[in-house]
């Protein structure tokens, strides 16, 4: 009885570190998908779900290992945007045809017409 009572007060204390988001990461195809998702498997993500139509990413993690932050950081360093960073533009480019997104940030094309 003690050792189930125990049990229990641990899930519970593991669960409460656990977090699920749901992320808008810009990207285009299937290998957007695997690449997202690969790139989130690692240690304090559990699971990682993107979907091609909704663009959403849901995600499961220890909020004691990584944050909503850093999982998006990680996401733009493959070269997606993300809701609140975008990937750089070299990046960007070598992603192959099929994943060129429509970039999140319009901001340079704003730019250009101003010069
Ligand atoms: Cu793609």
């Amino acid at each position: 009885m003690l050792l189930i009572a125990t049990l229990t007060f641990f899930s519970v204390s593991v669960n409460a570190q656990t977090k699920t988001d749901t992320i808008q990461v810009f990207g285009e195809c299937g290998m957007c998908k695997s690449r997202i998702q690969k790139t989130l498997k690692m240690e304090g993500i559990a699971s990682a779900a993107w979907d091609t139509e909704t663009k959403l990413l849901v995600v499961t993690y220890d909020a004691s290992l990584i944050s909503n932050d850093e999982i998006q950081k990680k996401i733009a360093a493959v070269g997606h945007d993300t809701e609140k960073y975008t990937a750089d533009d070299k990046v960007y480019e070598k992603l192959p045809g099929c994943c060129h997104y429509e970039r999140k940030k319009t901001a340079k094309k704003e730019e250009n017409i101003n010069q």
